[in-house]
């Protein structure tokens, strides 16, 4: 059994919209994804988050639930909608299904990490251009300030934003996640006005408490070239470029990187970059949180075409997920190993990895899923190896506690360590989560 340093972090994640339902109970009001989802077409059969893994309903069974894995931490998030469901309105009520979450999750022993913001836009904020837009970004750090005023004795560690690249690209460059806009421009808009939502949300929270950790979570990913040809190892760069550096760079280092500015030139001006912003953007982070699934190829994609949509490859022979995604746990090791040695001694957590696979309740009634056992434990050596060359790795969050809401894969994706049948709810933890359990207990005291 390999150890992991004393203090290490062990958690599973969550997100509201994927695993609350209850969409409009309480006061809730619809986010993007309530939109998106009732979109015929856009998500996989027709699903939506209106019920989901009804957890706003099961809070207590689900926390236990949470402790019986052993954990010492849970990351989850809180939905927006929620807690301001109107313009300039806040709502106790949501506010007091947190409050309940998070002493819960105290009365077990476990810690917990907030995210604020894991896509789930409400929608009067989009009906006015939504991260397009600057004035979200204010309204983002109101909301952050609102919640960490309800939450501060409970909460000590924020994440602000949950992969932004997937809010602004999936979102408003591609369209295959809420609110569905396909316009580069937009996105390129959208990543500034999240960072600086980012950074204005970090200040609120640092100016009640000082104190407070506070960090954001980025999907980052090792990008290689399809082949030796220079060409691949081009559009690698353009990848790595949009994908990595233009939400590191701007965060660690205050600027965004000149060749992804140059590449989107005939796009977008950059006019909303304004003085001061990079500033904000870039002050120190208590930590980096980082979501890792697999490594990305690129191969040259047609002239004018975008580095991402156009030039993913799979690696010929590599074993892939139920998501299709290629299983290489080195990928891991590389990106950490990347991150301190090109943006320096930041504090990290591994705030998501974990896979799907076609899991199903057999008929003892158990779910074997011994392919995410094996997923798991490579990446948890492939982290290993990183801390023993020196990166600053601090936990470690198994995506995902639930089986749930996989976006625009509605259902049809489970992530979980717990498997959930959506017409019972019923829970059944799969063998995973006793291996998890187990490994945790040999590393001494959550
Ligand atoms: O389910 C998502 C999660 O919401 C964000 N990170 C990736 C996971 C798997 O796709």
């Amino acid at each position: 059994m390999f150890r992991f340093p004393e203090g290490f972090v062990w958690g599973t994640a969550t997100a509201a919209y994927q695993i609350e339902g209850a969409a409009r109970d309480d006061g809730r009001t619809p986010s993007i994804w309530d939109t998106f989802a009732a979109t015929p077409g856009a998500v996989r059969n027709g699903d939506t988050g209106e019920i989901a893994c009804d957890h706003y309903h099961r809070l207590d069974p689900d926390l236990d639930l949470i402790a019986r894995l052993g954990v010492g931490a849970y990351r989850f998030s809180i939905s927006w909608p929620r807690i301001v469901p109107e313009p300039g309105q806040v709502n106790q009520k949501g506010l007091d299904f947190y409050r309940r979450l998070v002493d819960g999750l105290h009365e077990r022993g476990v810690t917990p990490y907030a995210t604020l913001y894991h896509w789930d836009l409400p929608q009067y904020l989009e009906d006015e251009g939504g991260w397009v837009e600057r004035a979200t970004a204010e309204r983002f750090a109101e909301y952050a300030d609102i919640v960490h005023e309800a939450l501060a004795d409970g909460v000590a560690h924020y994440t602000t934003l949950n992969e932004p690249w997937v809010s602004a690209w999936l979102g408003y460059g591609y369209g295959w996640h809420a609110p569905g806009r396909a316009e580069p421009a937009a996105a390129l808009a959208a990543t500034h006005h999240l960072l600086l939502g980012h950074g204005l949300a970090a200040e609120a929270i640092r100016r009640r408490d000082p104190s407070a950790q506070v960090g954001i979570t980025l999907n980052l990913a090792p990008v290689g070239p399809a082949t030796a040809d220079p060409a691949d190892q081009a559009a690698a760069d353009r990848m790595d470029g949009q994908l990595n550096r233009l939400f590191l760079d701007p965060v660690l280092r205050g600027a965004y990187p000149a060749d992804v500015v140059e590449l989107y030139r005939p796009v977008s001006d950059f006019a909303f970059v304004q003085d001061g912003d990079l500033a904000t953007i870039a002050a120190p982070l208590d930590f980096l949180g980082v979501n890792y699934y697999r490594p990305n190829l690129a191969a040259a994609e047609p002239p004018g075409a975008d580095p991402v949509a156009a030039g993913l490859r799979l690696p010929p022979g590599v074993p892939v997920t139920a998501m299709d995604w290629p299983i290489q746990p080195d990928g891991l090791t590389e990106l950490l190993l990347r991150l301190r040695r090109e943006y320096g001694p930041v504090p990290l957590y591994i705030t998501e990895n974990g896979a799907a696979f076609h899991d199903y309740l057999d008929p003892a009634g158990r779910v074997e899923d011994p392919e995410r056992i094996a997923y798991l434990d490579a990446h948890l050596r492939a982290a290993h190896t990183a801390i023993g060359e020196g990166v600053d790795l601090r936990g470690y969050f198994v995506w995902s506690f639930l089986d749930n809401f996989e976006w625009a894969e509605g259902y049809s994706k489970r992530f979980g360590l717990i498997y959930v049948e959506y017409g019972s709810q019923r829970r059944v933890p799969k063998a995973s989560a006793g291996w998890y359990r187990d490994v945790i207990r040999a590393n001494g005291p959550a």
